[in-house]
């Protein structure tokens, strides 16, 4: 497999890299936390996105080590936007693969590099995916336990996508539901996705969650989700996913 073999060359070479995008209080603009976004940089083919390599990755094991390398990049280049004076939040994806693994375990991983650059737990929130509750659910909502005993965020990513079964809601602990951004991206006309994105955020903070909702691209998406009460959001509206660089630039022009 030609993926594989390039995935397996690019660890050696140091090929990943991550962006980052900001996350928003949508009533105040304040930014409140990043999400860090895994990238391929592939010196032919430029950048690759996460979507195309993960999935193989997955198959092939890679995205253990490659998860704890997202783990400890994010954490250290987080370190050094606390000690910049950014006292923000960072989300970090999560793949099965990683929750599965017995061997490396999830949570004392994190615990370790939160520890390592001295990161309080309760700036760092783990996005997990609908798919991801549906198998070996019992040794997930183990590992997920854990990570919220250590106080760390969870969150349930790409909401209303996945198998949605509302009993996730209630098995694990979730605290905070990112609203899809394929319903966000036809607002404010679209009435049916308008009626969803409603009835999630009730449903939500009838459960005592937050919400963020995701592909805010409109100053009227914007407006409209903040009527609806989604606590926060992350669009191009407010940025595009960045390299530390240009995001530390870009926080420093916004404050
Ligand atoms: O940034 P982009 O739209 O290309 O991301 C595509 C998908 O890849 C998103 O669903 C995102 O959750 C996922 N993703 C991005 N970075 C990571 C990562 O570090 N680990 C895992 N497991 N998924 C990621
Ligand atoms: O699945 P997850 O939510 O982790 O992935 C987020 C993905 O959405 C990233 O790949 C990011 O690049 C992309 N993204 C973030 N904001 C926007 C946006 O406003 N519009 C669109 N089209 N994509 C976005
Ligand atoms: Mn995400
Ligand atoms: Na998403």
């Amino acid at each position: 497999h030609a993926m594989e073999r390039a995935l397996r060359r690019a660890m050696l070479r140091r090929e990943f890299l991550l962006h980052y995008q900001p996350v928003v209080d949508i009533k105040t603009g304040e930014v409140t936390g990043l999400e860090a976004l895994l990238r391929w940089q592939d010196p032919d083919k430029g950048l690759i996105s996460p979507s195309h390599f993960i999935p193989v990755a997955e198959d092939m094991g890679l995205m253990v080590p490659l998860g704890q390398w997202v783990i400890d990049t994010a954490l250290g280049d987080l370190a050094a936007l606390h000690a910049q004076g950014f006292g923000l939040s960072m989300a970090i994806n999560v793949s099965a693969c990683q929750c599965r693994d017995k061997q490396q375990g999830l949570a004392q991983q994190l615990a370790q590099a939160l520890n390592r650059h001295g990161i309080a737990p309760r700036h760092l929130h783990v996005e997990i995916t609908e798919s991801m509750l549906m198998d070996d659910s019992n040794h997930c909502l183990a590992t997920l336990n854990h990570i919220r005993d250590l106080g760390c965020t969870i969150y349930l990513d790409d909401f209303g996508t996945g198998y949605s079964s509302l009993s996730y809601l209630k098995k694990f602990p979730i605290s905070v539901i990112k609203i899809d951004r394929s319903f966000v991206e036809n607002l404010p006309d679209c009435e049916s996705d308008a009626s969803l994105i409603r009835a999630i955020i009730q449903m939500g903070k009838s459960l005592g969650m937050k919400l963020v909702a995701e592909g805010i691209e409109t100053e009227e998406q914007q407006a409209f989700l903040q009527v609806l009460g989604s606590d926060y959001g992350q669009g191009y509206l407010y940025s595009r996913p960045l390299p530390l660089e240009a995001l530390s630039d870009w926080l420093d022009k916004r404050v």
